[in-house]
């Protein structure tokens, strides 16, 4: 983390519970159990070498709405038609080892190979962006070297599935507080199959289809665009990821766990004592995958990965482009409903970007500064919370809607944290303006929101405002007032829901609050900081 005078508030050291930010506990070690699927095997010492992969865990293949569907299962068939019009059912993956034995000399021949199992959409999957990618954006050379050297070893790593992963993958489904660790290694064999598309049942666009309720995971989504330049940058992000991991096989591994809060056990807002002042750290200059050591949030989407395999790219999208390890979560994470949030703990980053949106650019390799933990897990945690789309700012200032951000935020905030413990709890979040960029949130009311979902949490949070110099003044100048008028969590909550029962203008809601804590109308003069335009 640079370092300097450009930030506000609590430093950084406040919020990693020791010296530096990696000397703090961390997150509980896997151990598995009934709501733990860990796919690889941990030796009887507990611990795992940091020079070669583990070996998989060895299970039963399982081919129901419980578990993943794998390419390889035995149970994946296909019809296939033979010259005689004759119909037959064949093993899938049988047709998928057949299919790339041969070799793969450019893009056509990619988009071939991938229909050859996929034959339904042999009129419609078009390819655009992987054909501009390869024939109008790569110098000759480079796409000549990726088919050559790169792509067999992307064929090696999705024919290897059946070795590496040997249990069954569970679904994160909903209402589940549940757990998967899988080796980095097994990961890259899931996301070269889901590069050569070959997940089975995961195409289908119909809203009653089985994994109408998951994330896309086949890469033809993203394949299927216009080939937009963030798009190719996305593309080049996950051909250095294939690089990466077939020069430097990683040993480690990744942990997602979901977690769901009943209603029954969500906070009372209005009856929160809990006080506000917690150590603050406000930044304008960094971004939150900058924040070594602090659970670093993802503005997801309740669909995970968001447009990751599609158009968008903005904070999530480009967070796992560039993490695309976080991806294997799309596999198996049903949508998030707003009791739930997810944690990937482990996911390594491998690339440098510049730009963002339409800007976005790959701007070379990576290399992971993050230490493992006991689990040999990098030591990077990832929380994803999504927030609500407002297309009118007036609805976010509506008490059901205060309450929902509320209660989303605290579900991810207070993941592994212990139970009724008076001190803070360690490390502290990192975040921002989540829901105000493309779902047009407030970022007045959502830091405020996740002030208090901190705070009820006991986690010190560090805000990364973007670059947006007045807005960091003006969170701290609001903070400031709430933290000399000692104002609870649940004083704050009501002044939130009396400002949407007045119907004032969002714009007014700093000053309103300032006013209420001093009882007196506060002018902009007074308060200039604390009144946002
Ligand atoms: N660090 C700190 N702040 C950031 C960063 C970063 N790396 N990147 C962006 N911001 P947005 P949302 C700021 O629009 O509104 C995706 O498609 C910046 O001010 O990504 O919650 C998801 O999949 C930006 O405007 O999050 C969802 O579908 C703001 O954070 C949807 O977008 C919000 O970033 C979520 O939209």
């Amino acid at each position: 983390m640079s370092s300097g005078n450009y930030w506000k508030g609590a430093p950084l050291s406040m919020l990693y519970g020791s010296e530096s930010p990696w000397d703090n506990p961390g997150f509980p070690p896997v151990q598995p159990g009934h709501n733990h699927a860990v796919l690889y095997h941990i030796p009887s010492n507990g611990v795992l070498a940091d020079d070669r992969p583990p070996k998989p865990q060895v299970g039963q293949d399982k081919w129901d709405q419980h578990h993943v569907r794998l390419p390889c299962s035995k149970h994946s068939l296909y019809p296939v038609t033979d010259d005689k019009g004759e119909t037959r059912l064949r093993k899938r993956w049988a047709i998928i080892v057949d299919t790339l034995k041969k070799p793969i000399r450019n893009s056509h021949e990619l988009a071939d190979a991938i229909l050859a199992y996929n034959t339904k959409f042999k009129n419609r999957w078009k390819f655009r962006a992987l054909h501009k990618l390869f024939n109008e954006c790569l110098e000759e050379e480079e796409s000549q070297s990726f088919f050559d050297v790169t792509l067999p070893e992307i064929v090696k790593l999705v024919l290897d599935l059946p070795k590496l992963i040997q249990a069954p993958i569970p679904l994160l489904k909903q209402h589940k507080n549940m757990s998967i660790s899988l080796s980095q290694q097994q990961i890259s064999s899931l996301l070269a199959n889901a590069f050569f598309c070959t997940f089975p049942r995961r195409n289908s666009m119909k809203p009653d289809s089985e994994y109408s309720s998951y994330p896309f995971i086949n890469f033809n989504t993203l394949y299927e665009t216009s080939g937009s330049d963030d798009v190719i940058e996305k593309l080049k992000c996950i051909c250095h990821y294939f690089r990466r991991v077939y020069t430097e096989v990683p040993c480690g591994v990744v942990t997602y766990s979901r977690r769901s809060v009943p209603p029954r056990a969500l906070p009372r807002w209005r009856d929160s004592t809990k006080s506000l002042a917690l150590p603050l750290h406000l930044n304008p200059v960094d971004t939150i995958e900058d924040a070594d050591g602090l659970i670093q949030v993802d503005f997801a989407n309740k669909y995970l990965g968001g447009g990751v395999l599609g158009h968008g790219c903005v904070q999530e999208e480009i967070r796992f482009v560039i993490c695309p390890e976080l991806m294997a979560s799309m596999l198996f994470t049903e949508l998030l409903r707003p009791n739930e949030a997810v944690m990937i703990i482990g996911g390594e980053r491998y690339s440098r970007y510049a730009g963002y949106g339409h800007t976005f650019e790959w701007a070379g390799p990576w290399a992971e500064r993050a230490p493992r933990d006991c689990s040999a897990r990098r030591r990077q945690a990832l929380l994803a919370i999504d927030a609500l789309l407002y297309d009118c700012a007036r609805h976010e200032f509506r008490k059901e809607a205060i309450t929902r951000e509320l209660n989303k935020a605290w579900v991810g905030f207070s993941f592994y944290t212990s139970e009724n413990t008076e001190g803070m709890e360690y490390p502290g979040v990192a975040t921002g303006n989540w829901g105000c960029g493309a779902f047009g949130g407030s970022a007045h009311l959502k830091s405020l929101l996740q002030l208090m979902a901190c705070a009820q949490a006991q986690r010190p949070m560090a805000y990364y405002t973007f670059r947006d110099n007045k807005l960091a003044d003006d969170i701290h100048a609001i903070y400031t007032q709430l933290v000399n008028y000692n104002v609870t969590v649940g004083q704050l909550y009501q002044i939130l829901l009396d400002f949407c029962e007045e119907g004032l203008p969002p714009s007014r809601l700093h000053r309103y609050i300032v006013q209420q804590l001093t009882g007196v109308a506060a002018t902009p003069t007074a308060t200039p900081s604390a009144t946002p335009t």
